[in-house]
């Protein structure tokens, strides 16, 4: 089960008990209110920083999302997708809830992006689907549709199932489907966490599909954000989610663990190579 990524010029292979793909998150105005007024005022500067500096943190996938209120998604999203293809040479991560600026964003991207996302909504999967098969891409299977998010993993599941099966009805690979588990906010129900992992034993053993997350979601509200995200990625990862959407600055390290943990690392080489350039960057900000 291997999905495929290209950017400009990397290639990005997401697959089960591989080291741990990690998905940058921080083009993404949510909570963010200078890249929300950047991008409402067509300023595309913040994103390419945001990008160059995502890579050297660690992310292999940037996941561009310029969804802010005043912003025309149509307009920018493809936009800044170039802005970001300019600087970094990985694979792109179109990440909108708006159809036309996902099509928008396809037209112009190089390489081989990740559609994020579709859910089981039937009129998301009819205009989606047709639009990753035009152009080649994979997509982001969201566990939800018109009904909401199930609190039950086996409905989650099987919401998983008929995205994977309605896009290899129109041609897409099974393999690039990459399903979302959906991570809640803990801190608003207590139960949220474990129906996640119990959605990522079930989606892996019983599709065996690449599993995403965005991982900053459970930690919402709550303080130390950075250690309840470590703990929550650890268990997710043996669980079998291999590609989370995450802050690379800050989950790097934890992910590594995991990775270590589980037997993926020899030597402790890709802990030490995170820690190494993880130290590097904190030396060099030390001298600016
Ligand atoms: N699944 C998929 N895509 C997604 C999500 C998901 N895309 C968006 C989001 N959820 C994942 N991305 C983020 C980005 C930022 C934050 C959380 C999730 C975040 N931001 C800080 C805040 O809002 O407080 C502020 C940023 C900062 O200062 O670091 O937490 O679930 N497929």
């Amino acid at each position: 089960m291997k999905t495929v990524l290209r950017g400009t010029k990397k290639e990005v292979v997401i697959q089960p008990d591989a080291l741990t793909v990690i998905i940058g998150e921080r083009i993404n105005p949510t909570g963010r209110k200078k890249l929300a007024a950047a991008l409402v005022a067509g300023d595309l500067e913040y994103v390419r920083r945001e990008a160059v500096a995502q890579v050297r943190e660690g992310a292999h996938v940037i996941d561009v999302n310029v969804g802010a209120a005043g912003v025309d998604e149509v307009d920018l999203l493809p936009k800044a997708v170039l802005a970001v293809a300019e600087v970094v040479d990985v694979p792109i991560c179109i990440d909108s809830s708006s159809v036309e600026a996902i099509e928008a964003a396809l037209a112009v991207c190089p390489g081989r992006p990740l559609v994020n996302s579709v859910n089981g909504e039937e009129e998301k999967l009819e205009r989606i689907l047709p639009l990753v098969k035009k152009y080649n891409a994979a997509v982001i299977g969201l566990t939800m549709d018109d009904k909401g998010i199930p609190n039950d993993p086996h409905e989650r599941l099987a919401i998983a199932k008929k995205i994977v099966d309605r896009a290899e009805a129109i041609g897409i690979a099974r393999e690039d489907v990459i399903i979302d588990c959906l991570a809640l906010t803990m801190g608003a129900d207590s139960k949220a966490g474990l129906v996640t992992l119990k959605t990522i034993e079930l989606v892996r053993k019983e599709l065996g599909n690449n599993i995403t997350l965005g991982a900053s979601n459970a930690s919402f509200g709550l303080p130390e954000r950075e250690v309840i995200n470590a703990g929550f990625l650890a268990m997710a990862v043996y669980a079998g989610m291999n590609c989370p959407i995450v802050n690379p600055r800050k989950s790097r390290l934890a992910l590594a663990v995991a990775d270590l943990v589980l037997g993926r690392d020899d030597y402790a080489m890709n802990y030490l190579r995170a820690y190494r350039e993880l130290q590097k960057l904190a030396q060099e900000e030390a001298q600016q």
